[in-house]
């Protein structure tokens, strides 16, 4: 029954903490998880520069509202500020964009007038959505979300801005250049022309204001955990492999640890993030996943998105301003990609988001970089990567002597058990690759024993991927599995409340 079958649950991110919590409350006995690093929380992660309480990962809750699971239990667990609380808060639907007024600067040293911009935000939004909309089309019509908008954008250009001068024009396609970056970091991807055109609309958005946690993202995770059985957690166990079988035997699931260790399960619940799977899938499964598998887990995106927090003693940024973008005048031919990633990798870095209150967070910007440049931002030293964003927003404002106090940044590709930040649907995916992934092995029409290796995690959610209340929910998910498959088979034995 349900109540002796060993459950080992790979991971101590959010999915593993969800799928636990929920086995545990069903009665489950023999749960545990393995964890390759000393901490839970996994992709969330909170830091400190200073005093001062920043997220490493995750930042904000994607849609606060009733059906959002971390809302509720973050709600639950009084981490919200009272704002974020309010109903007319939860109501506010802006379909994953950002809400922010921003401020632009220009690689010649000036701030740039709204004015003359406006038009090539409002065309980029309307694009963005037209591309979400292609996904109830048949077919795939453009390669990619890069190459439908950069068409589109120069066609607009030639026939509807054909009157505004020159030097505008230009300015225009450079700002839309400017927001390819902001999308390239939203979708954790190096450039939206690796982004599916006819997958594009499978990400679906939930309503509310996005919210932060006061108190940093781990609350939830440190709440969650709380609620666990003290030792069901072993830290600093890299799993190596999952031996399961595809024969007709009863033989239960071998996980092997880097250290040799060799635990038996029933079942596996695996939460290990896609880029650690990308890497390592020929090692981790013996027999290894089945064809149709492993070619989602090649087929599906998982790109890298950074954040470099850096920290002034006075601002230059006026105290009413949210969000600051960098708009480089070279970049007219509507590029997400710089040509040469070592001397020119600080290009990617769209801007800056302020950090508010500022009662709370004096004066503290955060910088997003995402792809290839991000990736080899990683390899560089802390004093390398303050000079780039020094003299970055020195030429950016034309202020000589700006100088940053301090900086922390970000490094999900070289974390060796995350390769990356998080997923996305690349060229030539569909729904049908995010179902291969969250199949349990064997796979079905199997004779050998039903549910040895169940798949959850944030690259497994069907709608709310790359999220983290997608990852709760891909762990509740395989908890149910297992849960309803017991019930099946012993519903006697499941207690009654
Ligand atoms: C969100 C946000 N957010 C910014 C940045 C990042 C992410 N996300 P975990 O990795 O947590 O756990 C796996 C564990 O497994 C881990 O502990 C490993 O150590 C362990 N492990 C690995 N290998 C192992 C082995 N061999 N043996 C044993 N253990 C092993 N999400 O809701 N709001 O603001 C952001 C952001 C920089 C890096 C985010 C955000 C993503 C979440 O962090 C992430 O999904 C979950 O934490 C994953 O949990 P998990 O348990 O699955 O894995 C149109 C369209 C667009 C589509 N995208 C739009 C949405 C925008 C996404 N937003 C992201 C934005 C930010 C800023």
């Amino acid at each position: 029954g349900h109540r002796d079958a060993k459950v080992v649950i790979i991971g101590c991110g959010i999915a593993g903490i969800a799928a636990a919590q929920k086995l545990v409350k069903a009665g489950f006995h023999h749960v545990r998880i393995l964890e390759a690093t000393g901490r839970s929380g996994g992709r969330i992660k909170t830091g400190r520069i200073g005093d001062k309480i920043v997220e490493i990962g995750a930042n904000w809750i994607h849609g606060p509202c009733e059906e959002n699971p971390v809302f509720c239990l973050a709600r639950q667990y009084g981490l919200l500020d009272p704002e974020a609380l309010k109903p007319e808060n939860q109501a506010l639907d802006v379909g994953g964009h950002l809400p922010w007024a921003p401020r632009f600067f220009s690689s010649s040293g000036r701030e740039l007038n709204a004015e003359d911009i406006l038009p090539a935000q409002k065309l980029f939004l309307e694009l963005i959505n037209e591309s979400s909309d292609f996904q109830s089309q048949r077919g795939e019509p453009w390669p990619s979300v890069g190459d439908f908008l950069r068409a589109q954008v120069q066609q607009h250009a030639a026939e509807k801005w054909k009157d505004v001068d020159e030097a505008t024009r230009s300015l225009r396609l450079c700002v839309i250049s400017n927001m390819l970056k902001v999308e390239c970091c939203v979708n954790g991807t190096h450039t939206m022309d690796e982004v599916s055109m006819g997958a594009f609309g499978v990400y679906k958005t939930l309503p509310g204001l996005d919210c932060t946690f006061p108190g940093g993202y781990e609350g939830l995770t440190q709440n969650l955990m709380a609620e666990l059985p003290a030792g069901l957690v072993t830290y600093n166990k890299p799993v190596r492999c999952v031996n399961w079988t595809s024969a007709k035997s009863a033989e239960p699931v071998m996980v092997e640890c880097d250290d040799g260790q060799k635990l038996v399960a029933d079942h596996v619940i695996v939460t290990i993030p896609l880029g650690y799977l990308k890497k390592h899938h020929s090692t981790l499964f013996h027999p290894p996943l089945p064809l149709h598998k492993l070619h989602s887990v090649q087929r599906l995106g998982f790109g890298t998105n950074n954040k470099i927090f850096v920290e002034f003693d006075s601002p230059w940024w006026d105290a009413d301003c949210e969000v600051i973008f960098f708009v480089w005048e070279d970049e007219d031919a509507v590029v997400d990609q710089v040509p040469d990633v070592q001397s020119s990798w600080i290009k990617k870095l769209f801007g800056f988001t302020v950090l508010k209150p500022t009662e709370r967070y004096g004066h503290l910007l955060c910088g997003w970089i995402s792809g290839h440049e991000s990736e080899y931002m990683e390899t560089l030293s802390e004093q390398q990567v303050t000079d780039a964003i020094t003299q970055l927003i020195r030429r950016f404002t034309g202020n000589p002597i700006i100088t940053p106090r301090r900086i922390l940044r970000s490094q999900w590709f070289h974390d060796p058990w995350t390769c990356g930040s998080y997923s996305n649907l690349g060229k030539g995916c569909s729904e049908q690759d995010l179902d291969n992934l969250m199949e349990p092995l064997p796979p079905k029409g199997s004779k050998s024993q039903p549910l040895q290796v169940l798949f959850a995690g944030e690259a497994t959610h069907h709608c709310y991927f790359s999220t983290v209340h997608g990852a709760v929910l891909t762990g509740w998910r395989e908890a149910d599995r297992l849960i309803s498959h017991y019930s099946l088979i012993t519903p006697s034995e499941f207690p009654k409340s």
